[in-house]
């Protein structure tokens, strides 16, 4: 079985927040492997791609202002069971319904400025990490 992988990103209002270490740390100290970090400006049309699935959502467009509003922090971390662990650490989409103890219940109070995302499932992870993580060879 190969290793699995999970995209995250520090999205424009954790960067501009300074929560890049601390957002950082928690997944290092959980004992993840960091295999690729970049600052990045997300350009519209991949923003519209990352979040198709979204697209007929009212919020949809504020979604893809937010996320290109500013630089994000790309990254890909490893080990066996990240995706999953990596959505339990980083907390429910409404920072407000988050457990605190999760970044979004620590860092976070809207749902439109949650400061982290994380794939969803291992394909996922491998597709976002090929979009996002391409200096990553
Ligand atoms: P998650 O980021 O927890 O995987 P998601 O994939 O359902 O959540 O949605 C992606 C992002 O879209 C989410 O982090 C913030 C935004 N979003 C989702 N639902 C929203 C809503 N009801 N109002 C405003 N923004 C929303
Ligand atoms: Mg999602």
């Amino acid at each position: 079985k190969e290793v699995e992988q999970t995209y995250i990103m520090i999205k424009p209002d954790g960067v501009q927040r300074g929560l890049v270490g601390e957002i950082i740390s928690r997944f290092e100290k959980k004992g993840f492997l960091l295999k690729g970090l970049k600052l990045f400006q997300c350009p519209k049309d991949l923003a519209q791609e990352h979040y198709k699935d979204l697209k007929e959502r009212p919020f949809f467009p504020n979604l893809i202002d937010y996320i290109t509003s500013g630089p994000v922090v790309c990254m890909a971390w490893e080990g066996d069971g990240v995706v999953a662990s990596a959505r339990k650490l980083i907390g429910a989409t409404n920072p407000l319904q988050a457990e605190p103890g999760t970044i979004r219940g620590d860092l976070a109070v809207q749902t439109g400025r949650n400061v982290v995302h994380g794939s969803d499932s291992p394909d996922n992870g491998k597709r976002e990490i090929g979009k996002f993580c391409q200096w990553r060879i």
